[in-house]
């Protein structure tokens, strides 16, 4: 078999994060027909099969997904626009971003602890420190708004940061409110709204196209028909 041959039988590999991604791709594989009968949470796998020989998914960290797809190691796969935003930022262009599936939603926010009063912080134009894990979104949104901050970089529990004397405000995603509640903190500004998109190799849209086509039209129509 030449090497052109064997690249063409290949099964797609689609990267997706375990948890929340994960759980809410798997009607949008179901509704094009694909079952997966492992769960990533249970098993230690990090190469599925699907019930569909020509794909397999990858699980990787939500933070990694964009990184395999823009390599090539996977030809497509699920990431937020949080990571998404983050990503182009140190790479520019490179993915292809077709659909936005409506899945995994939530939003960017700024939060403070309660009683502190933001708008006069803002307002007195002293320097703001702000702890985050988005700091390219944090960073612009900031700007935007002509306000000076300090961002310390974290890469996670970033609603300790304001109780314990670390920062001032964090930025961070929301759902239900319940995490920022439970630690006494507030939201205090809207960012961006948050899902998650398509995402796929350039080189193999080309290459791959006859394979590929078919599933991103899949994950539309599912999408379409939610
Ligand atoms: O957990 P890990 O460090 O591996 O990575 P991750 O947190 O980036 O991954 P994961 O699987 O938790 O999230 C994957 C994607 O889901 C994110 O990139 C977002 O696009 C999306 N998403 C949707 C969320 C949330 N909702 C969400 N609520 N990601 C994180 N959260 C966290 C948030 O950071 C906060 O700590 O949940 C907490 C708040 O939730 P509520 O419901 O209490 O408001
Ligand atoms: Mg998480």
């Amino acid at each position: 078999m030449s090497p052109a041959t064997a690249n063409v039988q290949a099964p797609l590999t689609l990267a997706l994060s375990k948890g929340r991604i994960f759980e809410e791709t798997l009607p949008l594989l179901e509704a094009a027909g694909i079952q997966v009968s492992e769960n990533p949470e249970s098993s230690r796998k990090l190469i599925l099969p699907t019930s569909d020989p020509g794909l397999r998914l990858i699980i990787v960290r939500a933070s990694d997904v964009p990184t395999y797809v823009q390599y090539g190691a996977a030809d497509f796969g699920i990431a937020g626009k949080d990571v998404l935003f983050e990503h182009a930022a140190q790479h520019p262009g490179g993915l292809y971003q077709p659909i936005d599936l409506n899945i995994a939603k939530c939003r960017l926010c700024v939060a403070v602890r309660e009683g502190f009063d933001y708008e006069a912080a803002v307002g007195q134009g002293s320097r703001l420190r702000v702890a985050t894990k988005y700091v390219q979104a944090a960073r612009e949104h900031f700007a935007r708004k002509g306000v000076y901050v300090d961002l310390i970089k974290l890469y996670g529990s970033m609603e300790l940061a304001p109780l314990v004397g670390l920062a001032d405000a964090i930025v961070d995603l929301v759902s239900t409110g319940g995490t920022l509640r439970a630690n006494h903190l507030m939201e205090v500004e809207e960012i961006a709204h948050i899902s998650s998109r398509l995402i796929v190799n350039q080189a193999s849209l080309k290459t791959r196209a006859q394979a590929l086509q078919p599933l991103i039209d899949a994950f539309a129509k599912a999408t379409a028909d939610k």
